[in-house]
């Protein structure tokens, strides 16, 4: 089976209607997306999906930034799934990511760095199952 990997539109890329224009990137590059649905996710929910930082300066602002609005989930599938939506993504901070990459063509600043894409295979089980029933996720 094609490596999967999860794929979040932050509130930034939603509300400056981006999910199109990002989403056919991904598409370009070979990928197919296999679930998708917007929700909007209480802070407490961010605290922990954003475990790993909690602590750090930025980590409130993270947290209140994601529960800010809604946002566009989604699964894709393909070979190295995971590695091509990092380097699509580009560095964390829009100001040092390439400017062809999607976070230094649309990203504000941080933490509104537009999406967000797990980083390894553990991470991306983890987190597809966060949001996602096996039965909502279409392989095709
Ligand atoms: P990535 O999303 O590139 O894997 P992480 O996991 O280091 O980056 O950071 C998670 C999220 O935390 C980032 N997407 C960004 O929104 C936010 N973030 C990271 N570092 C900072 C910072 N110094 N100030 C504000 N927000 C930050």
């Amino acid at each position: 089976m094609a490596e999967k990997t999860l794929i979040i539109y932050k509130p930034d890329a939603v509300r400056r209607n981006l999910i199109g224009e990002i989403t056919a990137l991904f598409q370009d590059r070979g990928m197919k997306m296999v679930a998708a649905k917007l929700g909007w996710y209480p802070s407490e929910f961010w605290e922990e999906f954003y475990a790993e930082h909690k602590g750090k300066d930025f980590f409130e602002r993270l947290v209140n930034y994601m529960s800010s609005g809604p946002i566009f989930i989604t699964v894709w599938s393909g070979d190295n799934a995971i590695a091509i939506a990092r380097q699509m993504a580009g560095a964390t901070d829009p100001l040092e990511a390439a400017p062809g990459s999607i976070r230094g063509r649309y990203g504000l600043c941080m933490p509104m760095n537009t999406v967000h894409c797990s980083d390894s295979i553990e991470a991306a089980e983890r987190e597809i199952a966060l949001f996602f029933k096996d039965d909502e996720i279409f392989e095709w």
